[in-house]
């Protein structure tokens, strides 16, 4: 197999020690595949004297970079406009953020092409022609790989939620984009209802005929798949044992100073639920007193997207809320929340993953949810509270499941994670961890790429 991956950004990155690989979830699944066999990663090119191919490691190369050189106009309406501010919210059910401006769409078009003809530039062609494209961004280019090559292998994983047709097809560009994926031969997605909402669009919007997990149009047939994603489960483990993380968890326990803590890491995103889930931490304080300096709730948002205006928004809001709270609340010692706008390395999340009773993680939807597992492997006797509108719900059944857009509920679930017997603690959590395991990243890009090749 000769494998081309072909995706958004490239996997590497330049530091003050020269090129390294990025840490991520999609980098630690297929690097060790393109650095067992060789191969190329095809991705954009933010900076303009960036290589256009890039051998990497540059000593003794395991598989090439190559870059697609995008112009600021083409990054700001490939990316920020028709990836960031149409099919992200219009995929998250969010459609109050969606901007259908006609200038997206087009630039999408163009960069998509781009994107194909460096693939087709690159990829040997042959029998074992193996194409992997990743991601929204990147749903025109399966079609326009397939009509210059007929017999290559062409994936898709799609890594956020496929929406309900009803909502897809608000979309005045749904078929083409349809179009566009069906060039594929495996799509991959998160789980069973993407797949089924999937099929679902394909049927109706463009009358594809549809079976159990495939779809035929044109004379072609495109299996969908669910393959759910997982984390380097060994490698957070380790970390999660490491003593440094042990001691900087135990430290970070005697300064807050407080009985309990809860946390939230996220992305700063409008999917992700911060904002109601302070609120819900709000009420929580207010309805139970005897909380008052027992708890600390530790928000970590690393910042995203920050040159879309309602991303810029929420940072307001969210700024704001944790002022109201902390104003009304603190006292003493006690500042209730903490939050923290920047990124941490994983090893740094994970003293914090180490040192919280329970993790709220509460997205108004989220294609699968990472940080739910990353908190499981790392937890001792934590409590995930969980949103069930999240990937994630369907694969973890034993976390304290709770609709992130009931606010009551929200906050019981706080009280009920707090409360929660040891037993019940435990027997919640062993599920969990045997759940994470079997989910590991390298078996699903292994899996992926089997049903692919199969
Ligand atoms: P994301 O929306 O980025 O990914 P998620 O799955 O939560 O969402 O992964 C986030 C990653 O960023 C985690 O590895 C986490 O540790 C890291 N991270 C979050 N906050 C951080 C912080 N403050 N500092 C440092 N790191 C931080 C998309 C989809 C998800 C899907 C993944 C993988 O939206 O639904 O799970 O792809 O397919």
């Amino acid at each position: 197999m000769s494998l081309t991956v072909v995706a958004n950004r490239v996997p590497i990155r330049a530091t003050d020690n020269g090129w390294e690989t990025s840490v991520g979830g999609l980098t630690t699944a297929l690097l060790p595949v393109l650095e067992e066999q060789g191969g190329i990663w095809v991705g954009m090119g933010e900076e303009p004297d960036l290589p256009v191919r890039q051998p990497f490691p540059a000593d003794d190369p395991d598989f090439l970079v190559r870059r697609v050189p995008l112009t600021e106009d083409e990054l700001d309406g490939y990316y920020y406009g028709m990836a960031n501010r149409v099919l992200w919210p219009l995929s998250h059910y969010m459609i109050q953020h969606l901007d259908l401006h006609e200038g997206f769409i087009e630039t999408y078009r163009d960069v998509n092409r781009q994107f194909a003809e460096a693939t087709l530039d690159e990829s040997p062609t042959g029998d074992d022609e193996v194409i992997w494209i990743q991601d929204y961004h990147l749903m025109l280019a399966p079609r326009l790989i397939r009509q210059e090559r007929p017999r290559a292998t062409i994936g898709h994983f799609w890594h956020i939620p496929w929406p309900a047709m009803e909502v897809y097809r608000i979309l005045p560009w749904a078929r083409e984009l349809l179009r566009g994926m069906l060039g594929c031969d495996l799509i991959g997605f998160h789980v069973e209802e993407y797949v089924e909402n999937f099929k679902e669009s394909a049927r109706v919007l463009l009358g594809a005929e549809v079976s159990d997990h495939a779809v035929h149009f044109d004379g072609h047939t495109t299996r969908v798949e669910a393959h759910p994603i997982g984390i380097e489960v060994d490698r957070f483990e380790q970390m999660s044992e490491d003593e440094v993380v042990v001691e900087k968890a135990q430290k970070l326990r005697q300064r807050l100073g407080t009985e309990h803590i809860v946390i939230g890491i996220d992305r700063l995103d409008y999917t992700k639920g911060v904002l109601s889930r302070l609120e819900a931490f709000e009420q929580f304080l207010e309805e139970n007193p005897e909380y008052h300096g027992r708890v600390s709730f530790y928000q970590i948002a690393t910042p995203s997207r920050t040159k879309v205006e309602s991303y810029q928004q929420l940072k307001r809001e969210v700024d704001e809320a944790v002022g109201r709270i902390n104003g009304q609340f603190a006292r003493d010692n006690w500042v209730p929340v903490n939050y923290r706008y920047r990124t941490y390395t994983q090893f740094e999340l994970c003293a914090f993953y180490r040192a919280a009773d329970a993790a709220l993680i509460t997205p108004l939807r989220d294609g699968m949810n990472v940080v739910t597992q990353e908190f499981i492997t790392a937890t001792q006797n934590g409590v995930l509270i969980l949103s069930e509108l999240t990937g994630a719900a369907y694969l973890l059944p034993e976390a304290l499941q709770v609709n992130p857009y009931d606010q009551n509920g929200l906050a019981r679930s706080i009280k009920e994670a707090l409360e929660m017997p040891d037993a019940d603690r435990r027997e919640r959590l062993t599920g969990l961890k045997q759940s994470v395991r079997e989910l590991d990243v390298h078996r699903w890009a292994q899996a992926f790429l089997s049903s692919l090749t199969a």
